[in-house]
């Protein structure tokens, strides 16, 4: 008996789909769906044919954090678990390449409220919620939460979402800015995918760029912002994009970002 993959694998149009895929248990994380994820993305990464990353749920959920059936007995500590697991993950993310929307279909809680806030672009389905669920269970935010929740919210209402363990969904997800749309349930999927291929259209050594030097300005002064722009704006004036942009400007005609990949 073959059992059913952990992460499902999609391809259309420069956009790879990875599905988490455990839908009984609404998504939530072992440690053979974090590892095969985080390869998966590595595969992506690698694969001059996918042009953007699309992480999202099989079913009603998104993912519901460590799977809180297959911690009990476990040899390893809660530090190791982390460092073998989630935070490879979560920097994989952040360092590929290439943009990764986080597609958000149902609840996202606990270290999946991370998987979700991780993205470049976060699109939610009118179904989505996020919960910082870690305080029910006594344990601190983690998988980049405590990172990622205050740049977006501030301090004082990170804490209260994360020490209320206070549901947010997705109406309140776009007012807070957890996320950057959101879509019909019925149409979620096709929504994601349309948007996804209009970054695909993008020119991808640009936005490789763009993502490394806003990552780096996160958490860098004025003047090292100023110098490493001066300098990946080397990389991109000298790469072909830049001169098919600057020729279909002149030319009065859409540039045309892919080629033949
Ligand atoms: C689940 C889970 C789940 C297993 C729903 N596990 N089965 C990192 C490293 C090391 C250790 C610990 O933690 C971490 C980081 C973390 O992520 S800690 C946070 C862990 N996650 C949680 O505490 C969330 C627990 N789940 C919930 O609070 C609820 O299920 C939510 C609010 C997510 C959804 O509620 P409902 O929509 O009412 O669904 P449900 O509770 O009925 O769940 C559906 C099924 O999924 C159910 O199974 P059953 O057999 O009864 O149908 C749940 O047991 C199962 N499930 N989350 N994390």
């Amino acid at each position: 008996m073959t059992s059913e993959p952990v992460i499902l694998v999609e391809h259309r149009a420069g956009v790879r789909t990875l599905i988490l895929n455990r839908p009984d248990r609404l998504n939530a994380a072992n440690d053979a769906l974090l590892l095969t994820l985080t390869a998966e993305l590595e595969a992506a990464d690698a694969d001059p044919s996918v042009r953007v990353v699309v992480l999202t749920g099989a079913g009603r959920g998104f993912c519901a954090g460590q799977d809180l059936g297959d911690v009990s007995g476990r040899d390893m500590t809660f530090t190791e678990h982390l460092h073998r697991t989630y935070n490879p993950l979560i920097r994989t993310i952040r360092g590929l390449g290439k943009p990764v929307i986080t597609a958000v279909n149902g609840v996202a809680a606990g270290a999946g409220a991370s998987l979700a806030l991780s993205g470049d672009l976060r699109l939610w389905a009118e179904s989505a919620l996020l919960i910082e669920v870690f305080s029910n269970i006594a344990l601190v935010p983690d998988s980049g939460s405590t990172w990622f929740l205050p740049r977006l919210v501030g301090y004082h209402r990170a804490f209260e979402l994360m020490a209320l363990a206070e549901r947010v969904n997705a109406e309140e997800g776009l007012r807070l800015g957890l996320c950057e749309h959101v879509y019909p349930d019925a149409t979620f999927r096709e929504e994601v995918q349309a948007y996804a291929e209009r970054l695909a259209a993008r020119p991808a050594h640009a936005l490789k760029l763009t993502k490394q030097a806003l990552n780096a300005a996160l958490t860098s002064t004025l003047d090292e912002a100023l110098d490493r722009e001066a300098e990946l704006q080397q990389l991109a004036g000298d790469h072909w994009e830049h001169e098919e942009g600057v020729t279909a400007f002149r030319q009065k005609r859409p540039p045309q970002f892919v080629r033949g990949e």
